[in-house]
């Protein structure tokens, strides 16, 4: 199986290499690309060095799949041309999330929609992946009718010049800012760009993506998305209102037998989910799980993940792993 990881030197990609390799993914070849600055740069992979490539020769050689994370433009140009030469493109940017010809993929929930046609795959926003794999199953039983959300987001959710920001103003000397505001001791309630209804792009990716996903419109998603100076997840706090009456019990005990789900839920000793200790795990940790006592069959609980990992790239290669056993698997 040759792979190209398109986006190599990015936060999200330098991860993706890791987890193919953690994951002894079975690569006959492994094509590194990047912009055209770093081309010719070197990148180790299970001890080994390979050059990183350029778009233009990734594309010739013909990659079985191309794990893209270099930004949505780059997508928006490049992923077809991937297609055209047979490569399947799994695309961690958001240009393609919302076409209603591409699928939205978390393959713990809806990888099976996937066919032989589908050369062009989208990767969920990582604070939608780290909800609807909650969610998903509480809807299959209870059915949701709305859900509230606030996020407190890490920093590198951003980028790399986010973590600088945030390490500069820790250190006190001058940089390049990410943000509008200093990250350091602060909470910058703006995440990506406001739009014309006065929520922020990440917040209406919340609303739309978990409705494409759980392929069901009528499903209320309301978001405030906040960033906050922490690495290593994503946090939120979501509340829930279901259509069908629920015990608090059977919640904890559907959710702790959900795949990719770990529940950490002992208010009694302090257990509950941190993104600390979410840092550099695939699962989507969850705790404070709650009866809503002001509305009728409504639920309070908090979801931490490290959004690089199932929030980014551990999703993408479980993608490709899927791949891999119906598609490829000779
Ligand atoms: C953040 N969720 O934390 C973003 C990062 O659409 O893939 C990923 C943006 C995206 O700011």
């Amino acid at each position: 199986m040759k792979v190209a990881v398109v986006g190599a030197t990015g936060m999200v990609g330098q991860v993706m290499l890791q987890i193919l390799a953690e994951r002894n993914f079975p690569l006959t070849e492994l094509i590194p690309v990047a912009s055209e600055k770093s081309v010719g740069k070197k990148i180790i992979y299970k001890e080994k060095s390979y050059n990183v490539v350029s778009l233009e020769d990734a594309v010739k050689r013909k990659p079985e799949i191309a794990l893209f994370s270099a930004g949505g433009e780059t997508s928006q140009e490049w992923a077809p041309k991937f297609a055209e030469v047979g490569t399947t493109v799994i695309d961690n940017s958001s240009a393609w999330r919302m076409d209603p010809t591409k699928k939205l993929v978390v393959p713990e929930i809806n990888a099976s929609e996937i066919t032989e046609e589908d050369l062009i795959i989208a990767n969920p926003n990582c604070s939608t992946i780290q909800l609807v794999m909650a969610l998903q199953p509480l809807h299959k039983a209870y059915q949701i009718d709305r859900v509230i959300i606030s996020t407190y987001q890490s920093i590198t959710g951003t980028g790399v010049k986010a973590v600088q920001q945030l390490e500069n103003e820790y250190a006190g000397k001058a940089g390049e800012m990410a943000y509008p505001y200093p990250i350091h001791k602060n909470a910058i309630p703006h995440c990506d760009v406001f739009l014309d209804n006065d929520y922020t792009k990440e917040e209406m990716k919340l609303t739309n993506e978990t409705k494409k996903i759980l392929s069901d419109d009528s499903i209320k998603v309301a978001a405030t998305a906040v960033r906050i100076p922490v690495v290593g997840g994503h946090s939120e706090s979501v509340n829930i209102e279901f259509k069908k009456a629920f015990e608090v019990a059977d919640i904890r005990k559907l959710l702790s037998e959900t795949d990719g789900i770990t529940l950490q839920d002992n208010p009694q000793v302090n257990t509950y989910p941190m993104p600390i200790y979410a840092e550099g795990k695939n699962d989507v940790f969850i705790g404070r799980i709650r009866r809503d006592f002001t509305r009728d069959n409504a639920l309070n609980l908090w979801i931490v993940s490290d959004n690089l990992r199932k929030g980014a790239a551990t999703n993408a290669i479980q993608i490709a792993e899927y791949l891999l056993e119906k598609r490829f698997k000779a």
